[in-house]
């Protein structure tokens, strides 16, 4: 990428954050997309986050790639093309592509270039020969596979229980485009979070060491560097919650006390006690899954969970 489109891109996304923080913060509940926590300091402190010892999905979804490999490697069976959307740092593709029989190619998606690289070149590493294609696209939306990807059936994996992150109806429509993208034959491999104990579940995004904290108030920070707000992060705490009614935890910034911040030329008031919610990530009974899954043209072919039943992995055919 030359500088100047560089310069261009990061033009795009300061509009667009801030086109999203004021129709979210004069909503009248606010709320941000939870896309905006991932800057490069967001990355880093939820890289600490998947070391956390209350955060076990990372840790329980790599313990079941590892501990049931062969398995996993038989169900979905030889010369797959793997697409893998969102491949953060590659770990976890490596250690799929290091069970799979003669994948055909490897082929990470992301809107951030600068992720790609790491996860290419880590696979590369791993199963070296493997063709390794990077597209740089939004997966939320349509994109074309590379036309070097051939003709090989294709793996969709989506590992993370980023799936989670989706409101419902977003999943299936993620779900649906995925199998149209991925085409005839497809099979995907799927990782969600399980609905389990909320005081797991509330540990786990409100860890002692503050960590989570820290990721969920970066967003502050973030609007002052990027959109000139002038939130003071001093001012709110971070708070997650179950919701029962929706089997989802809620990451929510509450305002100590009341205030007026300004963004873009408006002054936004908070009452004491208001929040910005920041972030859900759903948890899924199997059923629960089965039926999203189900209202986008996949049907479960077999499932994979650790010993605790914490996390689950799902191989879905189209
Ligand atoms: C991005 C889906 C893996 O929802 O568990 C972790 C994000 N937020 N702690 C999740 C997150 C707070 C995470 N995923």
């Amino acid at each position: 990428m030359s500088a100047a489109t560089a310069r261009d891109a990061a033009a795009q996304q300061r509009a667009a954050l801030i086109a999203d923080a004021l129709a979210g913060l004069t909503a009248p509940r606010k709320t941000l997309p939870c896309k905006w926590l991932y800057d490069v300091e967001g990355c880093r402190l939820f890289e600490a986050i998947t070391r956390l010892p209350e955060y076990y999905p990372t840790r329980t979804e790599i313990g079941i790639l590892t501990d049931q490999g062969a398995a996993i490697g038989a169900a979905v069976g030889p010369g797959r093309a793997v697409v893998e959307f969102g491949p953060g740092d590659g770990e976890k593709a490596a250690l799929l592509l290091g069970m799979l029989v003669r994948p055909a190619a490897y082929v990470p998606v992301d809107i951030a270039p600068e992720w790609l690289e790491g996860a290419a070149n880590r696979v590369s590493l791993a199963r070296p020969g493997l063709p390794v294609l990077p597209v740089v696209a939004d997966f939320t939306a349509s994109f074309p596979l590379p036309a070097r990807i051939g003709a090989a059936p294709r793996l969709g994996f989506f590992p993370g229980s980023t799936i989670g992150n989706f409101e419902p109806e977003g999943a299936v429509a993620f779900l649906r485009r995925a199998r149209v993208t991925l085409g005839p034959g497809a099979r995907m491999l799927l990782g969600a979070d399980l609905v389990k104990s909320p005081a797991v579940l509330e540990a786990a995004y409100d860890d002692a060491a503050g960590v989570t904290a820290a990721f969920d108030l970066n967003l502050l920070h973030r609007l002052n560097r990027e959109a000139g707000a002038d939130f003071d992060p001093g001012a709110f705490r971070h708070r997650a919650v179950w919701n029962e009614e929706l089997e989802r935890i809620e990451m929510h910034l509450v305002s100590e006390r009341a205030q007026v911040v300004h963004l873009a030329g408006r002054a936004i008031p908070f009452a004491a006690g208001e929040t910005i919610h920041t972030e859900s990530s759903h948890k899924y009974r199997p059923e629960r899954l089965a039926e999203l899954a189900g209202a986008a043209g996949w049907r479960v072919a077999q499932r994979w969970t650790d010993p605790d039943s914490l996390f689950g992995l799902w191989l879905l055919d189209a």
